[in-house]
């Protein structure tokens, strides 16, 4: 099986995720960012990730390579009901870490940015949607105050919630992602339940965060 992914990626942290969760062998590529030609001849558009299965079918929707590769390797580590407040909570939590993660991707090493040209091209697509980086730069301290505040409520939501380890949700799916792309940002206040909870999935789902290039 081939992963067609970018490292930055949180949709595809999910798909990596179950590899990962599963222990089940796929090869990892990271495509540059401007390489339209892959994914348009493998799925009719633009978009990563991209699974092209071992019987050689392309699937193009992260929830649903996480759900095929749940269902057809082994028993299934899916079996925990969705959380609804963590969903809510993530509803709300995404509109500050899309503006504090993009433009920190932006300046940074990941593999799908190594050339000039395919940084430019993922900074041209964003601040088309986002506004100028240096403008979200600029309020990186109001964002971050608020994102302390929002993530001492998910604390809240965790010191609720019992956890099984080795038994995960589709909301502990797309969780984990957007708390890896938070992780690029300097001056995050980790409070203990949600920083033992994404260090543990870090290892168990065998994705790294980015506090170690946190800007
Ligand atoms: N619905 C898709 C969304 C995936 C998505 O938005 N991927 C982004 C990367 S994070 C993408 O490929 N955007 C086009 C681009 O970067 O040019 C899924 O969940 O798989």
């Amino acid at each position: 099986m081939k992963l067609y992914v970018y490292d930055h990626c949180p949709f595809c942290v999910r798909s990596r995720m179950i590899f990962g969760l599963k222990d089940v062998a796929c090869e990892i590529i990271t495509l540059p960012n401007n390489d339209e030609e892959t994914p348009t001849r493998l799925i009719g558009k633009k978009m990563l990730p991209v699974l092209v299965t071992e019987s050689n079918e392309a699937i193009g929707e992260s929830m649903d390579i996480v759900i095929y590769i749940d269902e057809a390797y082994g028993a299934s580590v899916l079996t925990v009901p969705d959380n609804s407040a963590i969903e809510a909570w993530m509803e709300e939590a995404i509109k500050l870490i899309y503006p504090l993660a993009i433009p920190r991707w932006a300046s940074s090493d990941f593999e799908e940015f190594r050339q000039d040209v395919a940084r430019q091209y993922f900074v041209n697509k964003k601040e088309a949607v986002f506004g100028s980086f240096s403008c979200l730069l600029e309020h990186t301290e109001i964002m971050v105050t608020e994102i302390n505040e929002k993530l001492a409520v998910l604390e809240l939501l965790f010191s609720q919630q019992e956890r099984d380890t080795g038994h995960f949700s589709l909301t502990d799916i797309r969780l984990f992602p957007l708390l890896r792309s938070l992780s690029i940002v300097k001056g995050v206040h980790w409070p203990s339940r949600v920083n033992a909870w994404r260090r543990e999935m870090a290892v168990r789902s065998q994705v790294n965060l980015n506090d170690d290039i946190a800007i």
